[in-house]
């Protein structure tokens, strides 16, 4: 691949994002591999860091079976959350920003310093320094969420809205925890998927030694106070708008409300 193919792929999910108007499957992309998708990832945030959008973490993705299997696909990804995408604890997004959006509950850590992820005596964990439930919207730039693991990486990991609630100090005991903790979703109020924390990747310190190496590879940075969503424990779930809420056992909860038309017209 070019620079310019790069940089056209680039443009197609960034149009698609904003008309709100996914791509078919059919859509006129060049075949890509693991490295150009994340090339295409690099060029599309950037172009968002330029329009004033900064990033404010990352997201590993289908680090759970639950997620691996609804979405067909076999190995953990990451992407980038800018600032755009967050939404305040228990805050609104509405629903004409999105395409066909999903629900994940998640957790979410911090990172209390900046990562060489090319240092091999680099060690995420410890650099971690609080942890929160997390819920985030996913809404792919392909129709149907028909992608394959190149398309999605390209198309950041369909990121698209997150909300993190209040942030638990990081210790030896919650780590112990954290191992098998229940996660609940909710829509509307009605607990509609369940999980654990064991889920991810078996135990989500995991993620460190995942994370660094997809970084590693691919120059992803890694800075002092990003995010770091660690991939849905459940499969995601299709909503349209409402309120839709995860609970961590032993975290808490954290919530969103998506806003405005209903598919029946109605105005929420
Ligand atoms: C990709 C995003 C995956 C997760 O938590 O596994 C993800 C997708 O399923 O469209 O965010
Ligand atoms: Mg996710």
């Amino acid at each position: 691949m070019t620079v310019a193919d790069v940089q056209h792929v680039a443009r197609l999910l960034e149009d698609a994002a904003r008309d709100r108007t996914p791509l078919s499957p059919q859509a006129e992309l060049p075949d890509l591999d693991l490295t150009e998708a994340y090339a295409i990832q690099r060029v599309l945030v950037g172009n968002r860091e330029s329009l004033g959008d900064p990033r404010v973490g990352v997201k590993l993705g289908f680090t759970s079976t639950a997620k691996m299997r609804q979405m067909g696909v076999d190995d953990v990804i990451v992407g980038a959350l800018t600032a755009r995408m967050r939404v305040r604890e228990g805050g609104r997004i509405d629903r004409s920003r999105l395409i066909h959006p999903r629900v994940e509950p998640e957790i979410a850590f911090r990172l209390s310093r900046d990562l060489d992820p090319a240092d091999p005596r680099a060690d995420l964990v410890s650099a971690l320094d609080a942890v929160a439930p997390a819920v985030e919207l996913i809404d792919s730039r392909f129709s149907g969420f028909a992608f394959d693991l190149p398309r999605v990486v390209a198309d950041n990991t369909s990121a698209a809205a997150f909300a993190v609630g209040h942030w638990v100090p990081l210790d030896a005991a919650l780590w112990a925890h954290l191992a098998n903790a229940a996660v609940t979703l909710s829509i509307a109020g009605r607990p509609v998927a369940f999980g654990s924390t064991a889920a991810i990747l078996g135990d989500p310190r995991r993620i460190g030694a995942a994370l660094l190496g997809i970084a590693a590879e691919h120059s992803i940075p890694l800075r002092a106070g990003d995010v770091v969503l660690a991939g849905a424990a459940t499969a995601a779930l299709p909503v349209d708008t409402g309120h839709v809420e995860t609970r961590v056992a032993g975290l808490g909860r954290v919530a969103l409300t998506i806003t405005g038309t209903r598919d029946d017209g109605e105005r929420t």
